[in-house]
């Protein structure tokens, strides 16, 4: 997907901050942080959203959460608490169409979500 800004991140065109980087995963610093952490963990192959999932990508979507996990390790938010958020439409804040596990934590977190 050449004008996906998440496939050019993945291609090397634009430099992430990487947190983590499997074969299949990539995990970098959102350029707009909600918390002091905030990490987006994406597959590097593209899929729109959550809409365009199907059962073949059903280990993949595990990779993410075992990424979000080893994430939030390194972060060392993982006793104190840290949310998974994936937007999923427009009508649900998703700005960017390949799919991203928010990882936040560091502070506080509220909920409902707005
Ligand atoms: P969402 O709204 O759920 O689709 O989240 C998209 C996130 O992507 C949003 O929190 C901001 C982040 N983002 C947008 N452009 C870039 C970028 O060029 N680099 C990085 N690191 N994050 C970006």
């Amino acid at each position: 997907m050449t004008d996906c800004l998440f496939c050019k991140i993945v291609a090397g065109d634009i430099e992430p901050d990487t947190v983590l980087e499997t074969d299949n995963v990539l995990a970098f610093r959102d350029i707009n942080p909600q918390a002091p952490t905030h990490v987006l963990v994406i597959p590097k192959r593209h899929i729109e959203s959550i809409n365009a999932l199907t059962a073949e990508d059903a280990a993949l979507v595990g990779e993410l959460y075992l990424a979000a996990r080893a994430v939030a390790e390194k972060e060392g938010i993982a006793e104190s608490g840290y949310r998974t958020v994936m937007n999923c439409g427009e009508g649900a804040g998703q700005t960017v169409f390949h799919i991203h596990l928010h990882v936040l934590g560091g502070r506080a977190l509220s909920w409902p979500p707005g």
